[in-house]
């Protein structure tokens, strides 16, 4: 970067210089989600919404596969249009491409998502949650430019490797850029924008694409031949004004790449937890019970870091083919008692010591902080449970167990340490435990 000769940076088209953003948002989540526990799904085209069955054909897509959007099947549209476009594969097979349907199990995509959500927050300080698949990162103080794109793949590359969806990511110095950035090579996209290209990123884009520009003003921008953002930054701010009064000054901006906005941390944590996924699933119960106290021992020393008490202990074991179960106690009151973690957990996943376990975790929930102070954080579900009790849930291909919901908001699960450095995924297959 060149001094201005002011002692200060030049800006970056106009945005915050110094910030690394990530935008992160799933290919096709649902149908992702969907192909996770049927596999065979996989490269097919397949639609998820409601309406399909014979004699009920009221309903929308909420998703569709890429292979079933090659014909022509998109969100939000009605499901008899989906139909005609891509038959039901159940329909008897007359040559045509036909397709396979599933309901939507939003319970399901949550819990997937939340797994996600897990590694988002691992691999940065600050994360904006914005949707079910959707996500801004600030990943400043964990890289810098010229290894961006290799922290970029690396954040992919754990999601793919650790939950089995896949991510496309936008990297820019705005929030904005990063969006429009992440959904620019979809799917298994990755794009850079750097500092100082952001306005000529933008340029070829249509108008509607610049945060701010919904379908009226687009209408009334068009009106005045301004089809792309490189037309509107080139507009004459002062006509822009005299129509759309301050706003019109706000669009020049943004359509220069101004965009001034930080991610700002979607709200408090609920739960502290460590995670630590396989490359394969794994039998044998002392590597599972090795790994499972490491997780204990470390969410123990990150609730001591923090200050905080807790009063539920759980346990996660993610069994095949993509199977999320938990099991929890709550104690009669809160401790901070590392040995109490491990053995508990110890315990609550003895039913798995048998099974082939993709992911083991361990969570502490009911959180309260020492020292007299107020308690910041609520319990994953308000439950009250007086006298220790156990909990269990499944997810599993026959949907979701109502009671004890995962509630990752806060999931911290243990740190690669290449996280850091955005080296290549770690070639153990298994991840590390480090400090963060
Ligand atoms: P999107 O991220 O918009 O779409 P997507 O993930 O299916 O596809 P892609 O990002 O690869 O383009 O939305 C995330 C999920 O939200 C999507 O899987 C299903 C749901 N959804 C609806 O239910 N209705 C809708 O109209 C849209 C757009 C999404
Ligand atoms: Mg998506």
């Amino acid at each position: 970067m060149t001094d201005r000769g002011d002692g200060t940076l030049p800006g970056v088209d106009g945005g915050a210089p110094d910030q690394i953003v990530l935008h992160v948002d799933m290919d096709c989540f649902y149908a992702a989600c969907e192909r996770l526990r049927e596999p065979e799904l996989e490269g097919e085209p397949l639609v998820v919404g409601m309406g399909y069955e014979p004699g009920d054909d009221i309903g929308a897509v909420a998703t569709a596969s890429y292979e079933a959007r090659e014909h022509g099947v998109e969100s939000a549209q009605a499901i008899s249009t989906a139909l005609e476009r891509l038959p039901r594969k159940a329909d008897p097979d007359n040559g045509d491409p036909a397709g396979y349907y599933r309901p939507v199990d939003l319970d399901y995509y949550s819990e997937i998502a939340a797994e996600v959500k897990a590694i988002l927050h691992d691999c940065a300080d600050v994360v904006r949650e914005v949707s079910i698949d959707e996500a801004y990162l600030d990943v400043t103080d964990r890289t810098g430019w010229s290894v961006a794109e290799g922290f970029a793949r690396h954040v992919k590359n754990r999601i793919e490797r650790e939950v089995g969806v896949v991510a496309s990511v936008g990297v820019a110095p705005t929030l904005s850029a990063a969006k429009v950035a992440s959904d620019r090579d979809k799917p298994d996209g990755l794009v850079v924008v750097e500092p100082g290209e952001v306005a000529d990123f933008f340029a070829p884009l249509d108008i509607e694409a610049v945060h701010g520009v919904g379908p009226v003003t687009a209408r009334e921008l068009r009106e005045m031949g301004i089809e792309t953002a490189g037309d509107l930054a080139a507009a004459d701010p002062h006509e822009l004004e005299s129509r759309f009064g301050e706003r019109g000054r706000e669009l020049y901006d943004r359509a220069r790449g101004a965009d001034d906005r930080a991610v700002t941390p979607t709200g408090d944590p609920k739960s502290l937890s460590r995670e630590s996924a396989f490359a394969e699933a794994v039998e044998d119960a002392d590597r599972k019970r090795d790994q499972l106290r490491a997780l204990a021992e470390a969410v123990a020393d990150r609730a001591s870091r923090e200050g905080a008490q807790y009063r539920t202990i759980g346990v996660k074991a993610v069994t095949p083919p993509y199977d999320i179960n938990t099991r929890e106690r709550s104690l009669p009151g809160p401790v901070e008692d590392a040995d109490l973690v491990e053995e508990i957990a110890l315990e609550l996943f003895a039913e798995f010591d048998d099974e082939p376990v993709r992911k083991v975790g361990v969570r502490l929930s009911n959180l309260s902080f020492a020292g007299g102070e107020q308690a910041r954080l609520t319990g994953w579900d308000g439950v009250d449970r007086s006298g220790a009790e156990d909990q269990q849930a499944t997810v599993d291909a026959d949907g979701p167990a109502a009671d004890a919901p995962v509630d990752d908001a806060e999931t911290a699960t243990d740190e690669d340490a290449e996280v850091q450095d955005a080296n290549g995924p770690n070639t153990a297959g298994q991840s590390s435990l480090a400090d963060f």
